[in-house]
C-alpha cells in the first residue's frame, strides 16, 4: 500500500516496436485500471539485453517506448514511468534473489526454452536468469498486483515463490503480487501463423500490426492474414485458428462479445470482415500516433517527468533493498 492505495507495477521490455499484441494484451490494461493504483511502469531495458542490440538504435527505441507509453494514456504525471537501468536496486536485489531460485525452477520457464531455440547462437545466463530479474522488478516495489499478457504466466508464478520462499525464512519482507489478465486479448497471434503469438521479435512485418503502422499498411496486413477455406465467421479455436484470432481482435476493440461479432458478421465474406477489423484497428491506434508525433517534439517536458520519476522509483526501491540487505545479513553500510 502507499497512499492507501494498492500498488500496481509492469513494464516492457524496450525491444523491437510494439505490437497489437503489446496493446491488447498489457497497455490497453493498463491504461483502464493504472488510475485505481499506484502505478509504476518500467522501462525493462536491462531485459532488452539478453538479446544483443545495437546501442544507438537501442537507446532510441527505450526512448521511443517510453514516448509510447505516454501516448496511449499514462499521465507521467500520476505514473511512475521510468527506466529500469536508472534504478540500481533491480540488479542489486536480482542477484540475491538469485541465490533463493533453484535452477530446476528456471529449467522449467518455457520462454527461455522457447528464446534459446530462437537464438541458438546466443543463449546467455541472462537469459536463464531473466525471470530473477522479473521477480526483482516486482518485489522492491512490493506489488500487490501485476498486469500481464498470458506468457507471462509463468513468470508470475516464479515470482510468487520466490517471495514466499524468502518471507518463509526472514519473515514478511515481499507482498505476494497477483497477475492481473484483461478479458480479452490476453493472446493475440501472428497473423502469419495463428499458433504462435504476435511478437515484436517476429522476423516476418507482415505477421504483426505494430502501433505505429499507418492505417494502408494496418488494412493490407489484415487483408492478407492466414485463414482457413471455409467462409462462416465463428470462433473455433482447434478448427479455425486464423479467424478466431481476427475475432479476439475485433471483439477486443469494439468491446463487443464472440457472440455479438459473428451475428455482426453472418452471412458475411471474410474480405469484408477482415477490412473491418483492420479499419477497426486502424481507427483505434489514430489518435495515439498522433499524439506520439505530439510528444516527440516536447524533449524538455518528457525529459522532466524522466527525471521526477526516476528518483520516485529510486526512493520506493532502496526501503526494499535496505530491508532486504538487512534481513538476509550483510553489513550495514557506515553512513
Ligand atoms: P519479444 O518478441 O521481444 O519477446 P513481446 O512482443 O513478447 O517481445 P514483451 O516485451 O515480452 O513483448 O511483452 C510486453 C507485454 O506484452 C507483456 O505483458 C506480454 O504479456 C504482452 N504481450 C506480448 N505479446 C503479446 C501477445 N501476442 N498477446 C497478448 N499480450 C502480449
Ligand atoms: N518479461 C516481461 C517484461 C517485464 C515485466 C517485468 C512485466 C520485465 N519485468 C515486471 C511485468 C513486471 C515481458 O513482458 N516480457
Amino acid at each position: 500500500m502507499l497512499n492507501n492505495k494498492k500498488i500496481l507495477y509492469s513494464g516492457m521490455q524496450a525491444t523491437g516496436n510494439l505490437t497489437l499484441g503489446n496493446y491488447l494484451g498489457a497497455l490497453k490494461n493498463w491504461v483502464n485500471v493504472n488510475q485505481e493504483y499506484e502505478s509504476l511502469f518500467g522501462i525493462m531495458d536491462l531485459h532488452s539485453l539478453t538479446v544483443r542490440q545495437d546501442p544507438t538504435q537501442f537507446r532510441q527505441k527505450a526512448r521511443s517506448l517510453y514516448i509510447l507509453y505516454v501516448a496511449s494514456g499514462l499521465d507521467p504525471e500520476k505514473n511512475c514511468i521510468y527506466f529500469q537501468s536508472h534504478v540500481s536496486g533491480h540488479a542489486e536485489l536480482s542477484w540475491i534473489l538469485s541465490c533463493f531460485t533453484y535452477m530446476g525452477e528456471l529449467n522449467r520457464m518455457t520462454q527461455f526454452k522457447d528464446k534459446a531455440s530462437k537464438h541458438a547462437d546466443n543463449i546467455n545466463a541472462g537469459l536463464y536468469t531473466y525471470p530473477v530479474l522479473m521477480a526483482a522488478d516486482i518485489l522492491l516495489y512490493q506489488a500487490d498486483v501485476v498486469p500481464v499478457g498470458e506468457d507471462q504466466r509463468q513468470h508470475l508464478e516464479i515470482t510468487r515463490d520466490i517471495a514466499t520462499r524468502f518471507n518463509g525464512i526472514y519473515g514478511d519482507v515481499f507482498t505476494i503480487p497477483e497477475a492481473y489478465f484483461g478479458k480479452r486479448g490476453a493472446r493475440v497471434m501472428s497473423l502469419q501463423d495463428p499458433e504462435k503469438k504476435m511478437s515484436k521479435s517476429d522476423e516476418n512485418p507482415n505477421a504483426s500490426i505494430y502501433l505505429l503502422d499507418d492505417t494502408d499498411t494496418i488494412i493490407r496486413k489484415f487483408k492478407r492474414a492466414v485463414t482457413d477455406s471455409d467462409t462462416n465467421i465463428c470462433y473455433s479455436l482447434e478448427e479455425k485458428p486464423g479467424i478466431s484470432n481476427l475475432i479476439e481482435i475485433y471483439a477486443a476493440v469494439t468491446e463487443k462479445t464472440f457472440e455479438e461479432v459473428e451475428k455482426e458478421f453472418e452471412g458475411k465474406g471474410y474480405g469484408e470482415f477482415k477490412l473491418a477489423v483492420g479499419e477497426a484497428v486502424a481507427s483505434m491506434l489514430k489518435p495515439m500516433q498522433n499524439k506520439y508525433e505530439q510528444l516527440l517534439k516536447e524533449k524538455s517536458y518528457i525529459d522532466e517527468r524522466i527525471k521526477e520519476n526516476t528518483e520516485r522509483a529510486q526512493a520506493m526501491a532502496i526501503k526494499t533493498l535496505r530491508k532486504v540487505q538487512k534481513k538476509v545479513g550483510l553489513t550495514e553500510k557506515i553512513r
